[in-house]
């Protein structure tokens, strides 16, 4: 993308925006004047209204959301103080990303399937497509260091694209709409990937607190990743260490005082006036504003008014009915048929009750502009909000906000977000029919003073706590909470090539021998054996071997060898007996456990394989021939849940090339480890690390301490683990987190059968 945030290759520092938000949407939509020429306009819509007066308060804001019409995206441009960068969408896009796989599967999933929800692969793909570029433009956009806000159910694997791409930059993710209880929200398919892009995140937060549980929950169950209070450990990447996500509640606002000053206008007192008036001085007006969308329970309020008209509990005459139903998503099913009914009811009500040039309904199927809206709301009596399910629901703080004058109503259903906050409202259930009918008498019948007392508390509520509040205590906790991978790579221990002096390794190994229960555990190419160009002809050190079998008879040591080979390969050059655990596959395959370890703390959940994760594997593994195709020399293995790519015996710069085009593969891999190591780039569709395995085998076998051997940068993953009396030895050269270095594979033999020793003395 052109303009700030294009990065010089001198410059190592990124000039683009200090805050990024992402949405579906930009803040803007094009109109197309007489003349031929563009004009953009603010859009409508809950997200818009909430950040448009955050954007205004950082000194360089981006936007990066879709224009709102398929085809060639525009430049970006400048509007309101804010750089916006167009995300361009095919019509297909528009038909499978939003109105498909966002609109008509999540939606309503996430609504507590109000309608049935529809899945189709095609949907999912175009997701997964538009959602990357959608972390493109941001990861583009942000400047070194900066903050990226992304925003809803339809961009949940941003998160952890962007962080595959940009590692200095803190992610935060905000769900404007509810999230499922896990029982739900496990019928979703492709549910893990949709978790795992949220955990890019640094921060994920949500309107109400049964929304963070229920996320929370989710991650627990399905992805089995340690959850301790509302902070989640993600197992790293590759050689990355463990990650704190932090799941949160942070329930949305309005600009509220914006909308309170906005009532003091004499145009807008004006136009609330002429409402009164064009209605015939109605005694009581009742109003109620929404997307015409399922989840706002029209259907239910209409059906309770109707019946309050029948049975003549409420005069056509005194009192009006506005509902104001802005037109949704159109083109999806489930809208196309609710506005049908919608319309039917409103047409049978007023053909029953209507009298000429007075309706029972004044239906309004159109937009509005913020002056309009206050001027409805100044106006109104009562403002009815029964929704079914609802992520928060501006139209109730927007009401209240309305109000200084203290009076008018708010009948609020308790599914929606905002009856957590806005406990004096006349809460109902709205699929409850006689008791809306009730609580709307009794809001009509409610004396002014015990109006005014409702509204006082309403509005401390939400006077208090605008949508400033709200995205600052976003921001500052994202601030808090976000550790960029970058900074928190394991510890530079050692540097260069220089051997720990003998003594000092001894002395160590003494203290180590010493340790009650103790688990000593090796990497095996590299360490065990050297290094060849013909993996099958590997020839491990026997009596490295025979030392480490020995060790594994004695009492309190466990014994382990770890390698990105598949186990059954390992095994096969080995030949371990039972006592010697196995893991291949850089952890992500775990052989038998000896009797005495305590097998149930492997999490086997979460490295098993899926039919979905074969498919995943094989779509890999037939990429990476393609790459090893055109690169002679270049070969492809393919590991029960990894295909792995060896470029050592590639030709000239066949190995770089055949990296490099690998790595660019990985980024579009939004749910796969990849981890480059030593003239190998290995994709996993487990995740797991050599690391993470080490630390389960530390607890099946509750050892005190570990030792660990290893030469890979996939080593790095445990020895950036260690502990105070964890002991880590680098085999050979390169920058490590481990504490200790020997030169080569030809002393590891010796170091093994001197801590041999001095177990048996001990
Ligand atoms: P929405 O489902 O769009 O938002 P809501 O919170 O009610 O629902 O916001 C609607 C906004 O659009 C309000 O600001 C309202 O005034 C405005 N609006 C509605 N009809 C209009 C019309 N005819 N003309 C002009 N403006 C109109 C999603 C979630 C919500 C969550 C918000 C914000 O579904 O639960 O509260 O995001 O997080």
């Amino acid at each position: 993308m052109p303009g700030p945030a294009a990065r010089s290759a001198q410059d190592p520092e990124r000039h683009g925006h200090e805050l990024v938000v992402v949405a579906n949407r930009l803040p803007v939509g094009s109109r197309t004047l007489p003349d031929g020429a563009t004009e953009w306009v603010t859009s409508p819509g809950g997200l818009v209204t909430a950040m448009e007066s955050v954007m205004r308060t950082v000194d360089s804001g981006a936007w990066v959301g879709w224009a709102g019409s398929p085809g060639e995206a525009p430049e970006p441009f400048e509007a309101d103080g804010m750089s916006l960068y167009p995300v361009h969408l095919e019509q297909e896009d528009v038909e499978r990303y939003y109105e498909g796989f966002s609109n008509a599967s999540l939606w309503p999933l996430y609504h507590d399937v109000i309608v049935d929800p529809e899945f189709h692969r095609t949907w999912w793909d175009s997701y997964v497509t538009a959602n990357r570029r959608f972390a493109r433009a941001a990861a583009s956009a942000a400047g070194t260091g900066g903050t990226v806000w992304v925003h809803d159910y339809q961009l949940q694997l941003v998160p952890r694209m962007i962080r595959d791409e940009r590692t200095d930059v803190r992610i935060g993710f905000f769900n404007h709409i509810p999230f499922p209880s896990v029982e739900l929200f496990s019928q979703l398919p492709k549910r893990n990937q949709i978790l795992r892009g949220l955990l890019g995140a640094d921060l994920v937060g949500f309107q109400r607190e049964t929304d963070s549980q229920n996320f929370v929950a989710a991650v627990r169950k399905l992805l089995g990743y340690h959850v301790d209070g509302q902070t989640i450990s993600v197992p790293g990447l590759g050689t990355a260490p463990v990650r704190e996500v932090v799941a949160q509640t942070f329930p949305i606002s309005i600009d509220s005082a914006a909308v309170s000053t906005l009532t003091e206008d004499p145009d807008v007192r004006e136009r609330a006036e002429q409402l009164r008036r064009d209605l015939g001085y109605p005694q009581k007006v009742v109003l109620g504003v929404d997307r015409l969308d399922y989840t706002k329970g029209i259907r239910h309020r209409l059906k309770a008014w109707g019946e309050l008209l029948g049975d003549g509990s409420i005069d056509p005459h005194d009192t009006v009915m506005i509902q104001v139903a802005t037109p949704s998503r159109e083109r999806v099913e489930a809208y196309r048929q609710l506005r049908d009914e919608v319309e039917l009811i409103v047409g049978r009500i007023n053909g029953d009750h209507s009298s000429i040039g007075r309706p029972a309904i004044s239906y309004q199927h159109r937009s509005f502009d913020r002056r309009d809206m206050t001027a409805l709301f100044m106006a109104a009596d009562v403002v009815l909000v029964t929704a079914l399910r609802d992520g928060m629901n501006l139209v109730a703080k927007e009401y209240v906000a309305s109000r200084p004058d203290l009076q008018g109503v708010l009948v609020l259903s308790e599914f929606a977000g905002a009856a957590d906050e806005l406990r004096a409202a006349v809460m109902v259930n709205p699929h409850d029919i006689d008791e809306l009918k009730s609580a709307i008498l009794r809001s009509l019948a409610m004396p002014p003073e015990e109006q005014e007392e409702a509204m006082r508390s309403l509005r401390h509520q939400v006077m208090e706590n605008d949508v400033q509040a709200w995205a600052h205590d976003f921001l500052q906790r994202l601030e808090q909470s976000g550790h960029p991978l970058g900074e928190s790579k394991p510890p530079v221990r050692l540097t260069g090539d220089e051997a720990t002096a003998p003594e000092t390794v001894d002395a160590t190994l003494r203290d180590f021998a010493q340790t009650p229960r103790i688990l000593i555990a090796s990497d095996f190419d590299g360490v065990l054996a050297p290094i060849v160009a013909d993996r099958d002809a590997v020839e491990p050190d026997p009596q490295a071997l025979a030392t480490l079998r020995e060790l594994s008879q004695m009492h309190g040591v466990a014994v382990a060898l770890v390698s990105g080979r598949a186990l059954g390969d390992l095994d096969s050059h080995t030949q371990m007996p039972s006592s010697v655990v196995l893991v291949g596959s850089h952890g992500a395959e775990v052989g038998a456990l000896p009797p005495w370890m305590q097998a149930e703390v492997v999490d086997s959940a979460s490295l098993s394989m899926s039919p979905e994760k074969e498919e995943l594997l094989d779509s890999i593994t037939d990429t990476l021939r393609r790459i090893a195709r055109a690169h002679p020399g270049v070969e492809v293995e393919r590991k029960p849940s990894a295909a792995v790519l060896h470029t050592r015996n590639a030709r000239g710069r066949g190995s770089i090339n055949a990296t490099e085009s690998a790595l660019e593969y990985a980024v579009t891999l939004p749910d796969v480890t990849v981890t480059p190591g030593k003239e190998v780039v290995e994709f996993s569709v487990v995740h797991t690390s050599k690391g993470v395995a080490i630390e389960t085998l530390a607890r099946a076998s509750a050892a005190d301490a570990w030792l660990y051997l290893g030469d890979d940068v996939t080593d790095e993953s445990v020895f950036g683990r260690s502990g105070e009396h964890d002991v880590g030895i680098k085999v050979g050269e390169g920058d490590t987190a481990a504490g200790y270095r020997i030169a080569d594979t030809d002393e590891v033999g010796a170091l093994l059968s001197r801590l041999s020793e001095l177990r048996r003395e001990d």
